[in-house]
């Protein structure tokens, strides 16, 4: 039995009971790590320890800082922690806050001390704000000062939350202020155990409550031993930029553990809409870059006037990344990028190529220390070929606080994560579908996504979503969401084409019956499209049609 160095058993208390639990596999030597663990002594003090503390380490459009400076700003937030506020091992602290070097300092000192940290988007409400905090018992927050307006509202509606400590705003009682005291520049990292819960991924929770998914010291280090060091192969001169949200786990990974883990540089901008993005890589001469499949979309109209060429890996993750972007991007730039699945139950990537053995159109084949298979609806594993369930387990997976649907995403060992996919013969898998999103028309089932790649190769079209439509006739119909590109008519000669392209370049019969043009689709805050939001106006647009 390792013992937890957690005063407050909050979470422990709350893990799923073992019988729920995902196997864990540790096969891979880099995954053999010993029982106590503190994942910032790993990540962030040995390279000071080893010389590597002048190396620069975190760069935003105002600052750059080093590795020793980056360290003695950790030790500094931890100390204000403990010691003027009295955080114990296994408390929780929310922070709130823009992607930015404070940010990232503020995560690492919450799990240096031996807390529990929960990230959150700056664009979140206090409606939702509260429901973290109610749900994983939250009495601290860290906040960047202009956000303060929801924090403070989710603070007169909360039991939990107790102090609020703000940067940004240079107040006398400011985070920043406080971490001036002398003495406040080393920080003993807590003696935690490799199985103390670090950090609380709430899901993006498009599908009802936001679950909070629970992750361990030994996860963190885990996902940059497994994806970071067998896929991503970063190395120490690497510049790492991106989009995603720190409080997304895919941003936290790609932005801060993997380039600590590298001892390369993180450039976190606080905003990285795709013109930022771009910018962003020809100032600070990123390598890597972490984004949504649209906002390589996006980046690629805007590429001239841009010198992107110190880039060298770009990552996708988040939905699936169509053929024709992959094909573009490398046509543009000479960069294959690398698609990738994962989820916050699993942290990270599980399943993604290294650019040499990338194959268009496939997400990829497993990461090394993970096994995945697609399963039937019984659970009984499929053969290459064959279109089902996917199931994946390896070093890191589900653990919701406190959730009946633990059972829904483990079964018998597995984390399910609720996508159809098909694996060929030499393990590659490809994207179907979420597997509540598979079309049923007339019999035949149609992954959107599949005609959306179809669609994403016409000139014409920038955008698109593809769902199914209630239809009395077929049950359901094919309905595209179409964003096109300036210079092209929305009319019903387009439809036409777009139709007509559509049956010559996948079976005919799942080419969209209805399109409609439009000019923004429903996005979720981590770039996801929102097809059960498309689903619902394709209801209502019938039930009017059916009522007129
Ligand atoms: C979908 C993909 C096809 C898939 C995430 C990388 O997206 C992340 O986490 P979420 O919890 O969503 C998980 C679900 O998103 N998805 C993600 N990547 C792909 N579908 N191709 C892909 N490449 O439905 C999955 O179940 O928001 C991604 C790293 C960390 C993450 N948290």
């Amino acid at each position: 039995m390792i013992c937890s160095a957690h005063i407050d058993t909050f979470t422990r208390d709350f893990l799923p009971p073992a019988a729920q639990w995902p196997d864990f596999m540790f096969g891979l030597p880099d995954l053999k790590y010993p029982d106590r663990l503190n994942c910032v002594s790993e990540l962030l003090d040995r390279w000071i320890a080893i010389g590597h503390g002048e190396r620069p380490c975190a760069i935003s459009s105002a600052e750059t800082w080093s590795y020793a400076q980056l360290a003695e700003k950790v030790n500094r937030i931890a100390n204000v922690l403990t010691r003027d506020f009295g955080l114990v091992p296994g408390n929780r602290v929310l922070l709130r806050a823009p992607n930015s070097p404070m940010m990232a300092a503020a995560y690492l000192a919450v799990m240096k001390a031996g807390g529990v940290v929960i990230g959150t988007m700056p664009l979140l409400r206090a409606k939702e704000l509260i429901y973290a905090l109610t749900k994983a018992k939250i009495k601290f927050a860290l906040c960047e000062a202009q956000l303060a307006g929801e924090m403070e509202k989710a603070r007169t509606a909360s039991n939990d939350l107790k102090h609020i400590v703000y940067w940004g705003d240079g107040a006398a009682q400011s985070l920043e202020a406080l971490m001036q005291k002398s003495g406040y520049e080393d920080f003993t990292p807590c003696d935690t155990a490799a199985d103390d819960v670090c950090l609380i991924g709430f899901t993006s929770g498009t599908t009802g409550e936001p679950k909070g998914t629970m992750h361990f010291h030994r996860d963190i280090l885990a996902t940059c031993d497994s994806y970071g060091r067998h896929v991503l192969r970063a190395g120490p001169d690497d510049r790492f930029i991106g989009s995603p949200p720190l409080a997304f786990t895919f941003g936290l990974g790609g932005l801060v553990l993997f380039p600590l883990r590298a001892g390369a540089t993180m450039i976190l901008l606080e905003k990285a809409p795709p013109d930022e993005l771009l910018a962003g890589i020809a100032r600070h001469r990123a390598t890597i870059c972490f984004t949504a499949p649209t906002a390589y979309r996006a980046m690629l109209g805007k590429l001239p006037g841009h010198d992107i060429s110190s880039l060298r890996k770009c990552i996708s993750a988040g939905e699936a990344l169509p053929q024709a972007t992959f094909d573009a991007w490398l046509a543009a730039t000479g960069i294959k990028i690398m698609d990738g699945i994962g989820a916050t139950e699993m942290l990270h990537i599980f399943i993604g190529s290294p650019e040499d053995e990338i194959r268009a159109g496939s997400t990829g084949r497993v990461v090394p220390g993970y096994e995945a298979m697609v399963i039937d609806d019984e659970g009984r594993e499929m053969p290459p070929g064959i279109v089902g369930r996917l199931a994946v387990r390896g070093p890191t997976g589900c653990r919701y606080l406190a959730d009946v649907r633990q059972c829904v995403y483990v079964q018998s060992g597995w984390n399910v994560t609720g996508d159809t996919y098909l694996m060929d013969k030499d393990r590659y898998f490809f994207y179907q579908a979420r597997s509540d999103d598979m079309i049923i028309s007339a019999g035949y089932n149609i992954a959107g996504p599949e005609v959306e790649s179809a669609l994403l190769m016409h000139p014409a079209v920038a955008e698109c979503g593809v769902v199914g439509a209630p239809d009395e006739e077929r049950g359901q119909i094919v309905k595209a969401y179409v964003v096109l590109r300036a210079g092209h008519n929305p009319d019903s000669a387009m439809t036409r084409t777009l139709q007509e392209h559509v049956k010559e370049t996948i079976a005919p019969y799942k080419y969209p019956r209805a399109i409609e043009f439009v000019t923004v689709l429903p996005r979720t805050q981590t770039g996801k499209l929102q097809r059960f939001e498309l689903r619902r106006i394709a209801a209502e647009n019938n039930s009017r049609k059916i009522a007129s």
